[in-house]
């Protein structure tokens, strides 16, 4: 305790400091146009509505028996959606829509190197693609509906081509990101029990042709180790009769498949009709330690939310050129870029490499030869093409009417570069804060009917009930400036249906913490717990604040990260910034911030303009005790800040595995540079407690 007056509010109240922010209007020729146009919408999925509202996304969908209860909640948490339902996604996301219009594009995959070909698939070659690899899945790899499939692919047209044969089949996908080391693909390979791997020799990566192959031995090796043994590993080549890794093939084991399509040309398979419940794919998350979670879709929900989510949030229509720029290895490229958008009948593009390859002006000029009108990607992304390019959307000719945001919280300043630069003012921001075990957006704003916010990402989506609850259930009321934790209050079509081998820990995780009664069959005894922290303005809107764990608690003060890396972020020379805790035994800790420039500033006094923004945006509580200035992040693959590293720099402490970064190499020039100036200052700390080290170790992590 302080004698700080603030320091009296209850552990689970976090002093929000963030400054309001103004709202945006959505752009009015947006309306004349979007899926979402009328307000009507907002009481067909009133509260009074549940569930039986969730039946206008289901009808998205073609159904082959339609469903009898739209939710069961006999056996709570594990919820059932349009009991009854059978279907199949691959039907949804290819037949459909090749039976209508066989011509129009389905996808159109843009390689790395420009002076490579695109690829532009109609539905119809779509339809005929599937149709093959799924008679080879069948024939000659013996799957069949409830086997599970771990495919280790990178960014080509060949992975939805590779999920959507697996969903024709009723054969449960695991897609592991391709940028994960084979040690984790091995991991997931033995957690989910597959034995067939899928997987593709190389692909390009800021300009160089990455051998892929080699990490599938190291993948076998790991599931066997822990007890898998696969049998057969199916090998796509980038660049097909040409083996692209120096990698060898196993004999027996190892198989190109464009050489085995040959003996599937022109083969059918009928789509095999699922039951709405059976599980469509695993999606694995990082857990901090131990067994990885293996989140578990579901077909008709999952495929319903997502399609009526594309529909209403990113105003997805049939002749939409729709391009996410994300990795199809994580939730939101299943979710939005194949899933959601196929079933709807658009066109989705698919970009093979790294933003600013070869330069920031990449993706506006992709932008500007397809005709994208519907741009989505991460904060990250964002600020990373900010930084190299600020000025380069200006130079190209595209219109975008809506530009999603997601992964992250956005700081307001960057917010507004998306808003001004990218988006020319005249696309509707849609910031949607959800989680590879939702499926779908949670919070969002309708691109037509509500005005954004930045740095919020609005209220409930349409049918998700939000509240922040505080550590003993209270309620914390919007407009109280307190933080809590965000949790949903009902089920919804798209949740995962449980962690994959693992039903006590899918309970734990999400359901312990508010359950009221565990014997209860009601659903509004178990609301969902999403481990974010958050806070609500008096107008209903959610600012998510990060992790739960990502909180710095100052003299009893809770400081979101993302609070101080926004101030610091004001500074306009600024490109990035994280912030880390620090063990300190007056104020219990402190923050040490970290910051990269923009290009061609110069270090000089950034460090007390990032503490000056800091003290005038928050208050002089949160002054860092130092600002390091970096030239790189220490990042993931799927480039979020690995703020236990540089927590761990700060600390003393053990970096810990370094081994799935980026970027590793940056951690000990990082580690020397920082820890050589505080020991000429004196702040060498004393040893850590074993409570200390683990805070640290995990700090920032997502569990
Ligand atoms: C979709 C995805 C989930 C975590 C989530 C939260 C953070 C996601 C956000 C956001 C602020 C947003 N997050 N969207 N924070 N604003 N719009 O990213 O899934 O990789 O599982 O991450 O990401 O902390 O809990 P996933």
């Amino acid at each position: 305790m302080t004698d700080n007056p603030e320091a009296e509010v209850s552990e689970s109240q976090i002093a929000v400091h963030w400054r309001e922010e103004d709202y945006y209007q959505p752009p009015p020729q947006l309306a004349a146009q979007a899926n979402a146009a009328d307000p009507a919408i907002f009481d067909r999925f009133g509260e009074d509505k549940f569930p039986e509202c969730f039946a206008e996304y289901a009808d998205l969908l073609t159904w082959d028996e339609r469903w009898h209860t739209t939710l069961d909640t006999s056996n709570p948490p594990f919820w059932k959606w349009y009991v009854g339902g059978m279907l199949n996604a691959s039907y949804n996301c290819v037949d459909r829509h090749a039976q209508a219009s066989p011509d129009k594009p389905a996808i159109i995959w843009v390689p790395e190197l420009e002076s490579d070909e695109q690829v532009t698939i109609s539905y119809g070659e779509l339809h005929r693609q599937v149709n093959e690899f799924t008679a080879l899945l069948r024939d000659f790899a013996g799957l069949q509906a409830g086997d599970r499939v771990t495919l280790h692919m990178p960014m080509v047209a060949e992975l939805p081509v590779t999920m959507l044969a697996c969903a024709r089949l009723g054969v449960v996908h695991s897609e592991v990101f391709g940028g994960f080391s084979g040690n984790a693909c091995g991991t997931r390979i033995a957690d989910s029990g597959s034995r067939v791997l899928i997987t593709m020799d190389g692909y390009y990566r800021a300009g160089e042709l990455v051998d892929h192959k080699v990490k599938a031995d190291e993948a076998l090796e790991e599931a066997a180790r822990q007890g898998q043994e696969v049998d057969k590993v199916l090998v796509w080549r980038r660049h097909p009769g040409k083996f692209a890794s120096s990698t060898p093939m196993a004999p027996g084991r190892d198989f190109y498949v464009d050489e085995l399509l040959g003996g599937f040309a022109g083969a059918v398979v009928e789509p095999v009709s699922m039951p709405a419940e059976a599980p469509l794919f695993l999606m694995y998350t990082s857990g901090t330690t131990g067994r990885p979670k293996g989140a578990q879709h579901s077909t008709g929900g999952y495929l319903a939310y997502v399609a009526g989510t594309s529909k209403y949030y990113q105003d997805i229509h049939p002749d939409d050129m729709y391009w996410c720029m994300a990795d199809i290895g994580w939730i939101t490229g299943h979710s939005y870029i194949v899933y959601g958008p196929l079933a709807l009948g658009t066109t989705t593009v698919i970009y093979e490499g790294v933003p600013n390859y070869p330069d920031g002006g990449r993706p506006w000029r992709i932008a500007q030869q397809l005709g994208v009108n519907i741009f989505h990607t991460s904060p990250t992304a964002i600020r990373m093409l900010r930084k190299v390019g600020p000025t380069e959307p200006s130079k190209h000719d595209y219109h975008f009417k809506t530009m999603t945001t997601v992964g992250e919280p956005i700081e307001p300043e960057v917010w507004r570069w998306y808003y001004s630069e990218v988006g020319k003012g005249e696309a509707a921001i849609t910031d949607t804060w959800w989680q590879t075990e939702t499926g779908g957006f949670l919070g969002s704003t309708l691109p037509a009917l509500q005005p954004m916010k930045p740095g919020s990402c609005g209220p409930g989506a349409l049918g998700i009930y939000p509240v922040i609850y505080d550590e003993d259930a209270n309620e914390v009321p919007a407009g109280s400036g307190k933080a809590g934790n965000i949790c949903i209050r009902n089920p919804w079509p798209g949740i995962m249906q449980t962690i994959w081998g693992q039903p006590e820990r899918f309970v734990d995780v999400y359901y312990a913490k508010y359950n009221r009664n565990a014997d209860s069959k009601d659903w509004h005894d178990w609301p969902y717990f999403a481990g974010d922290g958050a806070v609500q303005a008096a107008d209903g809107y959610f600012r998510i604040l990060g992790r739960v764990d990502d909180v710095i608690n100052v003299a009893g003060h809770r400081l979101g990260t993302k609070e101080l890396e926004s101030a610091a972020l004001t500074v306009p020379e600024i490109a990035e910034a994280a912030a880390v805790p620090v063990i300190d035994d007056i104020r219990g800790r402190i923050v040490e911030m970290y910051v990269s420039l923009k290009p061609g500033v110069s270090a000089d006094g950034m460090a007390e303009k990032v503490t000056k923004a800091i003290e005038v945006e928050i208050g002089k509580i949160a002054r860092p005790k130092n600002v390091w200035i970096v030239a790189d992040m220490p990042k993931t693959r799927s480039g979020k800040i690995m703020r236990r590293v540089i927590a761990s720099v700060s600390n003393f402490a053990d970096v810990g595995d370094v081994t799935t970064l980026a970027n590793p190499e940056v951690v000990e020039t990082i580690r020397r540079h920082v820890q050589s100036a505080k020991a000429a200052k004196g702040e060498t700390p004393r040893d850590l407690t074993d409570a200390e080290r683990a805070e640290i170790a995990t700090y920032g992590a997502a569990e």
